[in-house]
């Protein structure tokens, strides 16, 4: 399997800010990770002693307790095909799994990543979004506007809707033309790239199966946090010289207590960034019970 990016590709992402569809592993491979994943649902789900949700963990920040995260953050497949977007030096800043159950009505209202995350308009970051189930239409795979991210970041505003899988519910102010969207449909071992500025949403899943992806969130070793006092990043390609982020090495034990002190700490922080310009206090990161 080839996941170096050709010339073409990269030129592709640089006009259209996504790309998709990129075999990264076989079906057969992604669907033995996600029984892996449903397995640790089912013996973390409900009446563990964890001290948060155990979805909460998997939604924001899962690469600081979960080795199965880290794993997939750091998969030389994935990086060779960030490395040809965003070059050599590379940190990954976030990973989260987006899990939308069967017929059910959970939607991403359309946003840009970047508005929230204190790191400015920056284009040294991307996120990979990997299906470990399909993604389809019907599953509420993303939707992308080709070249919106060459817009700078426009105003959102904070709906707060119940069914909105963002923390703020946040939404672009400005009308987006449905016509001009392309629905980024996966199959299980399948990624898409898209840029922090991208306007991009997802739609509710009327399929019978779960739709689950995880997207992780690469930086560059240039970028700064501008807004919280700390961040946090783990390094995990070429040199990082600038050391701009305190650094992460991921769990020796999935969910061991310095892991989950470090998570606590992190939301912590990070909540700075997340919660400029909120008019609601938000618990941040928090996810629905
Ligand atoms: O999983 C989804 O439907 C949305 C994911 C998303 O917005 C993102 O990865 O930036």
């Amino acid at each position: 399997m080839v996941t170096t990016l050709s010339a073409e590709q990269i030129a592709r992402y640089k006009r259209d800010g996504y790309l998709s569809p990129l075999r990264i592993m076989s079906n057969d491979e992604a669907t033995r990770r996600r029984r892996r994943f449903e397995a640790l649902e089912a013996s973390l789900g409900e009446g563990n002693d964890l001290p948060r949700p155990l979805r909460q963990y998997l939604r924001i920040n899962a690469h600081v307790v979960l080795g199965m995260a880290v794993e997939l953050a750091r998969d030389p497949r994935i990086l060779d095909a960030i490395e040809g977007v965003i070059g050599p030096n590379i940190l990954v800043w976030g990973c989260e799994f987006f899990v939308k159950e069967a017929n059910t009505p959970n939607v991403v209202s359309w946003h840009q990543d970047l508005t929230y995350w204190g790191l400015g308009e920056t284009d040294h970051e991307v996120t990979a979004w990997l299906a470990l189930s399909p993604a389809t239409s019907e599953s509420g795979c993303m939707r992308f506007v080709a070249g919106s991210h060459q817009s700078r970041i426009v105003r959102h505003n904070d709906t707060f809707a119940d069914d909105n899988l963002l923390s703020r519910g946040q939404e672009i102010a400005v009308d987006v033309d449905e016509a001009d969207a392309v629905h980024a449909a996966l199959q299980p071992g399948e990624m898409s790239l898209h840029h922090g500025r991208m306007f991009h949403a997802s739609g509710p899943n009327v399929s019978d199966d779960r739709r689950i992806g995880v997207a992780v969130r690469y930086l560059t070793t240039e970028v700064k946090q501008q807004v919280a006092a700390r961040d946090y990043a783990m390094h995990v390609r070429g040199v990082d010289r600038e050391r701009n982020f305190i650094g992460l090495a991921g769990p020796a034990r999935d969910f061991e207590p310095s892991a989950l002190a470090l998570y606590e700490q992190i939301l912590k922080d990070q909540s700075a960034a997340l919660s400029e310009g909120a008019e609601q206090n938000l618990e941040f990161y928090e996810v629905e019970a």
